[in-house]
This record gives C-alpha cells, sequence and structure tokens, in this order.
C-alpha cells in the first residue's frame, strides 16, 4: 500500500503569519527550502544570505555599536518595550510559525513567545537598574567606584528547540546593554526567526533606533564561523550540543572574545519516599514528554527510591498510555513531533544502546503516524528500566527517553544524579525538608537549575538560566545576567589635592 502523505495546507496560513508579522518578500527565493515537521510538507523557500552579506551585516552592527552606546540604557529600553508590545499583539502569529517550524504543541508555542514577552518587560526595567557599586576607598579624599558600559557586538547562535525565546533572552539584555546583535538561527527555524527579527525592526523603526543594531543572517555553518572568527564580535552566546561548544569556545578564547554556552542538558529527578507521588507523576511527565524530550531541560533521568520505584513506574506508564500522540495543531494532542529523521534515529540508537546495557524498554520507543505522515516522525515517549551503571545514560539523546533508576541512601542518589558529565536542570521530589535542603546544598545537585517539587524544565525568565560542566558555564535571561553582556570599568576618582598611594606605597 502506498501511502500518501497527508498536508494540512500549512504553507498559506505560514505565509499569512509572516506577512503579518511584517516579513517582506525580499526575504524569500530559491536558497533555501523550509519543511514542517508537522507533516513534511514544504512551507516558504528562502533566500540564503551571502558571505558579502554577512560581512556587511556585522560590519553594520559594529558601526551601529558606536552610537548606540551613547544612548541612555532607558531610552534603549523603549526598543524592547515596544518589541514587547508587538510580541503581545502577534503572539499568535508567531507562535503559529514556530509550531510549524518546530513542532510544538499550541500551549507551548503560544507559551514560548509569553517567554520572550516576559524577557522584554524584565529588561526594560533592568535598563534603569545597570548598577555599579560604590565602595570606600582606603585613601582619604578618593571615591572608588565601579560603572557597567556596552561590551559591542553580540553574536548569536540559536538552536531549534527554542528557536525564538532564547534569541529574544539575549537580544532584548543586549540591547538594553548598549549592545547590538548579529543573530544566527538554526537552519530549521528561519522562519520564525525571520517574523521575530521583523518584529524587532519595527520596534526599532518605531523608536527612532538605528535599524543596523540587529542583524539576521540566513545562512548554514559558515555564517557561525565568521561570528565566531571576527574580531568585532566581542561576545558570541550559543545554544547548541557540547560538540557545537567545543569547537566555538576555544576559537573565540583564542581572539580573547566571550561567550555565553549554553549546551547539552541530562537533567534528572531524585523521587524520594515522602514524594508527593501524584504531584511528581506530573512533574515527571511534562518535564520528560513536554516538546517531545527536545527541551535542552527534559528530564531524561529517573533517580527512585527503591521501596516506590514500582508504584510510581506503574503510575508512569499508565499515565503515558494516555498520551495523545499527533498532529500539535489539534488541541487533544500533547506529544507533537521530534524535529526529523536524525533525531528519529538517534533516538532508536539510544534504545538498542540501553538493551545492550541490560535495559528494559518498558513502553514506548515506536514510531507512530508514519502511513499517514512518511516524512513526519512521530514516536511514543519511552521509559526504560536502566541498571544503575550504564553508559547511554551519560549521553543527551534529544528524544523523549526517560530512564529509571533506584537507589537506597540519598548521598547515593546524590552521586547517580551528578555522575553525568551534564549539568544543566535537576530536581529532587520529597516532603522531607533536610532532604531538598541537602539537595540544594553545596555538595548536593551540582547544576545550574536545582529544584524542589517542580520537574526539570519550564523554567522562569526572572532566574538565571544556564548550567555547568559540558553545559557551559553561561548565564541567560533573569538575575543578573544582564552583566555578562556589558564590561566593567573600576573608577578610583581622587578629589584630596595630594596623591597617596594605595597599600602604603611611597614614591617621589
Ligand atoms: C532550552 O531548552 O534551550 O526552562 C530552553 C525551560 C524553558 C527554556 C528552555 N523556559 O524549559
Amino acid at each position: 500500500m502506498t501511502s500518501i502523505a497527508q498536508t494540512t495546507e500549512l504553507a498559506p496560513r505560514i505565509q499569512n503569519a509572516l506577512a503579518a508579522c511584517g516579513v517582506t518578500n525580499d526575504a524569500y527565493g530559491e536558497d533555501r527550502a523550509t519543511r514542517s515537521p508537522l507533516t513534511g510538507e514544504p512551507l516558504v523557500s528562502l533566500r540564503n544570505t551571502t558571505d558579502e552579506e554577512v560581512e556587511a551585516a556585522i560590519a553594520a552592527a559594529h558601526s551601529a555599536f558606536l552610537s548606540w552606546r551613547e544612548v541612555p540604557a532607558p531610552v534603549r529600553g523603549n526598543v524592547v518595550k515596544r518589541w514587547g508590545e508587538l510580541l503581545t499583539e502577534h503572539k499568535e502569529d508567531l507562535a503559529a510559525i514556530v509550531q510549524a517550524e518546530a513542532g510544538k504543541i499550541t500551549s507551548e508555542a503560544l507559551g514560548e513567545v509569553q517567554e520572550m514577552i516576559d524577557i522584554c518587560d524584565f529588561a526594560v526595567g533592568q535598563s534603569r537598574m545597570l548598577y555599579g557599586k560604590t565602595m570606600p576607598s582606603e585613601r582619604p579624599g578618593h571615591r572608588l567606584m565601579e560603572t557597567w558600559h556596552p561590551l559591542g557586538v553580540v553574536g548569536v547562535i540559536s538552536a531549534f528547540n527554542f528557536p525564538v525565546a532564547v534569541y529574544s533572552w539575549n537580544t532584548a539584555l543586549a540591547l538594553i546593554a548598549g549592545d547590538t546583535v548579529v543573530w544566527k538561527p538554526s537552519g530549521t527555524t528561519m522562519l520564525s526567526a525571520l517574523a521575530t527579527n521583523a518584529l524587532l525592526a519595527r520596534a526599532v523603526a518605531e523608536s527612532g533606533a538605528p535599524a543596523e543594531i540587529h542583524q539576521l543572517i540566513v545562512t548554514d555553518r559558515g555564517g557561525a564561523q565568521r561570528l565566531i572568527e571576527d574580531e568585532r564580535v566581542a561576545l558570541v552566546s550559543a545554544t547548541g550540543s557540547v560538540r557545537m561548544g567545543r569547537e566555538i569556545a576555544p576559537k573565540v578564547a583564542e581572539r580573547f572574545g566571550r561567550t555565553i554556552l549554553e549546551l547539552g542538558g541530562n537533567n534528572g529527578a531524585i523521587i524520594t519516599p515522602s514524594a508527593d507521588l501524584d504531584l511528581a507523576l506530573r512533574g515527571i511527565v511534562f518535564a520528560a514528554v513536554g516538546t517531545a524530550g527536545q527541551r535542552c531541560t527534559s528530564m531524561r533521568r529517573l533517580i527512585v527510591h527503591e521501596s516506590i520505584v514500582e508504584e510510581l513506574i506503574g503510575k508512569l506508564v499508565a499515565a503515558y498510555s494516555s498520551l495523545n500522540i499527533g498532529l500539535p495543531l489539534d488541541e487533544n494532542n500533547l506529544v507533537g513531533p521530534l524535529i526529523n529523521e536524525a533525531s528519529y534515529d538517534a533516538m532508536q540508537r539510544a534504545l538498542a544502546q540501553a538493551r545492550e546495557e541490560s535495559g528494559t524498554v518498558l513502553t514506548g520507543g515506536e514510531r507512530v503516524l508514519a502511513e499517514t505522515y512518511p516524512e513526519a516522525y512521530y514516536v511514543e515517549p519511552a521509559i526504560v528500566r536502566m541498571p544503575e551503571q550504564s553508559r547511554v545514560v551519560h549521553d543527551e539523546t534529544f528524544a523523549p527517553i526517560l530512564y529509571v533508576m533506584t537507589y537506597t541512601d540519598f548521598d547515593e542518589a546524590i552521586a547517580l544524579h551528578n555522575a553525568v558529565p551534564q549539568g544543566l536542570s535537576s530536581a529532587v521530589f520529597t516532603q522531607d525538608q533536610a532532604e531538598a535542603e541537602r539537595f540544594l546544598s553545596a555538595s548536593g545537585s551540582d547544576c545550574g537549575i536545582a529544584n524542589v517539587n517542580i520537574g526539570t524544565s519550564g523554567a522562569e525568565i526572572g532566574g538565571a538560566f544556564g548550567g555547568e560542566k559540558e553545559t557551559g558555564g553561561g548565564r541567560e535571561s533573569g538575575s543578573d545576567s544582564w552583566k555578562a553582556y556589558m564590561r566593567q570599568a573600576t573608577n578610583t576618582v581622587n578629589y584630596s589635592g595630594q596623591l597617596p598611594l594605595a597599600q602604603g606605597v611611597e614614591f617621589l
């Protein structure tokens, strides 16, 4: 039987949404075909940015920086304020594009745009709070203080799974900090990028800021390479694989540029005997299955006390069997497709390796809807019971696989939790305060995000986002992440009329 691809006629709807966001016809061309992971159907084809245009974009961003840095920070905030308003106005349009390109269910696609609106609010407030400290000088008649200045051009390299939110974390802060931005989005989510960029262009124009403060380049690896190598790019903020980070970090460091790296996550949760299992169940399922396991923060490892493992597995398997998998446009479906065939293959390889290492697949792992959508990759989320010592649980596989292991003693659980090379997000489910505190303490979770009675994903923008070890060490979004987009100067002012030297040094 030959199956015929069912189309959802996404292309015309997405073209309308792109036009509503202000994407103009010059973006289109024959260089790059885009496809939706929902059905495999083609969307819109695009024109690539040429090498000369990439060079011009970096040069324009650099020269715009020289004037943008002089604009008072609260005035710079006006651009971001307007961007947030336009994102609010076009929330549905942009979410529809994100959904068509990244495969998210409607609620998560809308949530991604909400995350952009939230960081705009945050950054507008921050534009009036670029605080520096004043310290007491050890010398009479002296003032010692610090000031924070704009840094330069920020190169943002973003991933398909949060095609626009992570860019906006970087860009909202970079712009209020007085930096300019050149964006190289994932090749698979260029339409979301074009729409986001068009809304920002409108915000920039309406606020009277220079148009060149933000640039979008539609390229493959070559464009990213230019950002990494160009000395005018003061900071490279990159989200993606550990392999990518290993290429970027030494190259940027070689020229003493700065990086913010947000690389792999292999996020685990410890479930203790006192945990509220129904609450834990909901937290686990959202974190493990949401975005079809394709968040950096997706839950991939469960470390469960041996006394409750059978009960929890029973509940999890039942919950998984009630999940609807299919076209995310249908609001009854909670699990959309993997981004592409390569992701599906990686998932199958990981499951085969898990079986080889004495793992037992308790549920899921199979491809579904292949006849209906031969070019789209829908899978049943998998739960795999693994022995405590195994190789495969150390890898991040960007797919919905949840490995379940057990522990007897809480210290052993923490050791097992920290035994992987990545360090992004983590969680403990417990009603025991001492266990919660130990998990959050210096010898507890070694991740950048450590939660209690909440899953590993779905962080709010107000906190700093990022992680340790192979995750790369960068911090984006809230708290004092803004400092990474600025340079710090220490100023000593002498109004004493004398020239006393510090540390009591006598000279001349
Ligand atoms: C990512 O997967 O790169 O915490 C970002 C979360 C989202 C952001 C994820 N707020 O899951």
